[in-house]
């Protein structure tokens, strides 16, 4: 007989946090409850894919490349797929934005609820065959058109979402989770099938010890970035330097900055003069759930929540992390402006 003592009897699952957190707001209909607990299934579904998919093949190449030039692999197919399928399910969605879509994907009008989904179902894909961690991102508004709903809906600035999260399919499955009210972490248990609250209110240290962006492009960073690299590198002040840490693979990336502190960069340089990350679908989530940890999210000029969008894919400079970190990185790119 397995020890049933240590089974917890009044588990907080993400479902039933949902649940509560919805009950809570006035006139709440319980769609984006539904919705999120539809988005919920489909990353269980994803991740089970993730695990399985040396075994079943579904690893490389699915011969296609999606909107933004990068190789699509099966995973990332049968990702988007899944997400989609159980967003309109849910009956709470009226617009999506996918990476994997070049243009907005609308909700059939019997199963329009209201709200706007941005989402990446697999960021990182580029690492499937290396088996790295790599990772779900959403962010979720409430729809702003009448009637037919149109591309605007999509376009609104990160400060007005209603919830936002990512999973990271890594040594384990974690959901981080925010509604605006602090953020919060849940990880899969396999046994039950469901994400467990492991983490309330999530607040990041002030300053960090590690700095993370890919150094193979300093022959093309503008020179604040280089400067401020060579002042964690060689500090002049008696401080010890900084680490480096990076995986390539954002969520992952993300998910040690929030746990440990530091910051996190993907700035501009020549060759992507307004940076490789995508604001609808991986920037404004992450910076949405960075702020809500005490952490900030900038361009290096704007906040990345106040940023207006333009078009669904564009792309924006990206630094986030420990706030005396990114105002230590925003002060040298002061210097030069
Ligand atoms: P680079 C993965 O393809 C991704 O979109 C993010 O997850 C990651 O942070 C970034 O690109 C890595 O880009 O140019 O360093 O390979």
């Amino acid at each position: 007989m397995s020890d049933q003592s240590a089974f917890d009897t009044d588990v907080w699952t993400l479902t039933r946090f949902v649940m509560e957190t919805g009950r809570k707001v006035k006139g709440s209909t319980g769609e984006l409850t539904q919705l999120i607990n539809s988005l919920l299934t489909a990353i269980k579904a994803i991740s089970s894919a993730v695990r399985k998919a040396g075994l079943a093949h579904l690893q490389g190449m699915a011969g296609q490349v999606n909107v933004t030039g990068d190789d699509v692999k099966k995973l990332d197919v049968l990702s988007n797929d899944l997400v989609i399928n159980m967003l309109q399910a849910s009956f709470g969605t009226c617009v999506m934005v996918s990476e994997e879509n070049k243009e907005i994907v609308i909700t059939p009008k019997d199963k329009r609820g209201k709200y706007v989904v941005c989402f990446d179902p697999l960021d990182g894909s580029s690492n499937i065959d290396c088996l790295a961690s790599i990772g779900t991102i959403f962010a979720i508004y409430k729809r702003i058109s009448e009637g037919e709903p149109t591309v605007q809906d999509a376009l609104q600035p990160g400060k007005e979402i209603v919830c936002a999260g990512y999973a990271l399919y890594g040594s384990a499955t974690l959901v981080a989770l925010s509604h605006g009210a602090g953020l919060n972490f849940f990880m899969l248990d396999p046994a039950i099938g469901e994400f467990i609250l492991t983490e309330k209110n999530v607040q990041m240290k002030k300053k960090g010890k590690v700095y993370s962006l890919n150094e193979g492009y300093a022959k093309y960073f503008h020179p604040s970035i280089n400067e401020y690299l060579k002042h964690k590198k060689y500090p002049e002040d008696g401080s010890e330097p900084y680490g480096a840490r990076y995986v390539g693979s954002m969520v992952s990336d993300i998910h040690r900055t929030i746990a440990y502190g530091g910051i996190f960069m993907y700035p501009a340089n020549e060759k992507s003069p307004k940076g490789k990350l995508r604001l609808l679908y991986e920037c404004n989530p992450i910076a949405f759930l960075i702020e809500q940890a005490g952490g900030l999210a900038t361009t290096g000029t704007q906040r990345i929540l106040d940023v207006k969008p333009e078009s669904i894919h564009e792309r924006v400079p990206f630094v986030v992390g420990s706030s005396d970190d990114v105002n230590e990185y925003i002060s040298f790119v002061k210097k030069y402006s």
